[in-house]
């Protein structure tokens, strides 16, 4: 039954609630949203009314998918505070279907309460949504604090659908928890898990456990939370592994105005190269085997980091992370004699264009077929499913792997022949236990870069001699139009403004082993500039260079 076919006076009833608690949440003048590459991000004072128009969008995904649990995510996520955002999780704890993010956009767009009635009411017939079944919403905040004002335009559009609609408030949480909730939630096997965060929580420490056998206790590692919601759940993960996995909060100052993301976090070390001044002077990595990681602002990125000869800054960051993780994978098929013959299972790697070259180099050169995408989880969740087991992670940090259900089936029901055999088989099961397989999860990562380590015997060192970065720079460029700029070829490329790409090319060229492109942020108000080159004066001069070009196609200096 569609929209147009409900009974009329039911129709009516909703149209007029939901003009009544729209009125509240006007769209400011002259902002034209986007939902971007993580759902909508902008200041949070312009948000109220995108938050309202969000939450409505969800309740008719979750209409049209016969009510399963759709999720609300509000958070910035590495933005800086006065920044907020809200993106929607779809029942599988994916990212919201990318045919759908268009409805978003169309509705945060609305000038007037009567047009949003009218895109509703369209939208509602247009995707044959039947606005008499019940829906279900699961939502969440990080710690900022314009969090509860953009809660409350959420419950405001909520309120609308009444009694048809089943509200889960997982109140402040981190993505990933909200991510993993939706997908137990929707989880019609039941075996995913408990729909809890504690339910999440136990499971990954239980997966742990098994991973580590009787590895452990392991040196305390520094976990810097970049302020944000990661320190929540940093220390209820504790609870459960402390003994084999000491963990040492950095950085949890939640409370303290202005101090989310700034001069920390994941995001923060990735771009600056270089430790938050606050562990700077600490002093604790210093100490001998010291190690330490970053979360960033809603807890799902990470990067790791030490002090080589306790002295020289090294990261070890997203690229890293899936180059060791895919190894020790293959290492496990490769015990459990899974890689030849009909039964075996393919580790490949996604990548998007800011994967440094040394780590897409390494990967190649002992045949783990990777793909590059653009930016963006969505794309990398979606390119990884095609692998039996899919290691997908961003340079920035963000990541996860992914095990097809086929992949899992033929673990459960391998035969092994010995006891190393089996050995590898429970592993890799564990694993699949232990990593996030909605998304990718800071937290979840940490444990699994914890796994590989102590399986290898490694400290960060031994795990960073694998290969060498090349010398690389990422660099914003704030500019009056961003979207001027316009890629092609997984972002790799310019499409437009026309002749940019060329005198970006003869940039490169001039440089050894020079690589450089250029993109409009999807989260934040600028142009992202990446370069890498042989040498770090080189690759200094090529993002410089580049970052002129930028400037100039944007009119803002005359060359
Ligand atoms: C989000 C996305 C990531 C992306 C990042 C930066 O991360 O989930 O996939 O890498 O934005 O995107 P852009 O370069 O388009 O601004 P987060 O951690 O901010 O949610």
């Amino acid at each position: 039954m569609s929209a147009a076919a409900d009974p009329p006076h039911q129709h009516a009833e909703l149209l007029s609630s939901l003009g009544s608690a729209a009125d509240k949440y006007p769209k400011p003048e002259g902002v034209v949203f986007s939902y971007g590459t993580a759902g909508f991000r902008t200041l949070a004072n312009r948000l109220p009314s995108v938050v309202f128009r969000a939450a409505l969008l969800a309740v008719l995904r979750s209409k049209r998918l016969e009510g399963a649990a759709i999720g609300i995510m509000i958070t910035a996520s590495h933005n800086p505070e006065p920044d907020n955002g809200v993106k929607l999780v779809d029942p599988a704890g994916e990212m919201l279907d990318q045919s759908w993010e268009a409805h978003a956009t169309a509705l945060a767009n609305c000038p007037s309460t009567d047009s949003l009635i009218s895109t509703f009411t369209t939208l509602a017939a247009h995707l044959h949504v039947d606005l008499s079944k019940p829906a279900s919403i699961i939502y969440a905040r990080d710690t900022r604090p314009s969090g509860p004002a953009l809660i409350e335009a959420l419950r405001g559009a909520l309120s609308v659908f009444k009694g048809n609609l089943k509200v889960v408030d997982l109140d402040v949480t981190t993505t990933p928890v909200l991510h993993y909730v939706v997908k137990a939630t929707n989880d019609k096997s039941g075996t995913y898990g408990a729909p809890t965060e504690d339910g999440y929580m136990e499971k990954m420490a239980e997966a742990f456990k098994v991973l580590m056998g009787s590895r452990g206790p392991l040196q305390p590692l520094f976990v810097d939370c970049a302020n944000g919601v990661g320190a929540l759940g940093l220390a209820k993960l504790s609870k459960h592994i402390a003994s084999t996995l000491p963990l040492t909060p950095l950085n949890d100052a939640i409370g303290t105005a202005g101090a989310l993301n700034s001069q920390c976090g994941a995001d923060f070390v990735k771009t600056k190269q270089a430790l938050p001044p606050s562990i700077a002077s600490s002093g604790i990595l210093a100490q001998d085997g010291a190690r330490a990681c970053s979360l960033d602002g809603d807890a799902d990125r990470l990067v790791y980091y030490y002090l080589q000869d306790k002295k020289k800054f090294r990261l070890l960051d997203g690229d890293k992370i899936a180059v060791m993780v895919a190894m020790f994978i293959r290492d496990l098929l490769k015990k459990a004699k899974l890689v030849e013959g009909d039964d075996a299972l393919e580790v490949g790697a996604v990548q998007t264009a800011y994967a440094n070259g040394s780590s897409t180099k390494y990967l190649n050169a002992r045949g783990v077929p990777v793909r590059c995408v653009p930016t963006g989880v969505k794309y990398l969740h979606h390119a990884a499913q095609n692998f039996d087991i899919g290691v997908y992670f961003e340079a920035n940090g963000h990541g996860t792997v992914l095990f097809s259900p086929s992949t899992i089936s033929a673990l459960q029901s391998a035969t092994p022949h010995s006891p190393d055999e089996a050995n590898a088989i429970k592993n890799l099961l564990a694993l699949s236990n232990l990593i996030n397989q909605a998304v990718g999860d800071a937290l979840s990562d940490m444990l699994l870069v914890e796994v590989v380590l102590a399986h290898r015997g490694w400290g960060a060192p031994e795990w960073d001699a694998g290969y060498e970065d090349l010398p690389n720079r990422l660099l914003k460029v704030e500019v009056p139009d961003r979207m001027m700029f316009q890629t092609t070829d997984a972002e790799r490329k310019l499409s437009h403004p026309a002749g940019l790409q060329d005198l970006i090319d003869d940039a490169v060229r001039k440089v050894d082993m020079g690589r450089s492109f250029v993109r409009p942020s999807g989260t934040e108000d600028c142009v992202r500039v990446y370069a890498e080159a042989k040498t770090s004066p080189e690759v200094e001069s090529l993002a410089s260079n580049v970052s002129d070009l930028v400037k100039h196609a944007s009119g803002m200096t005359s060359q």
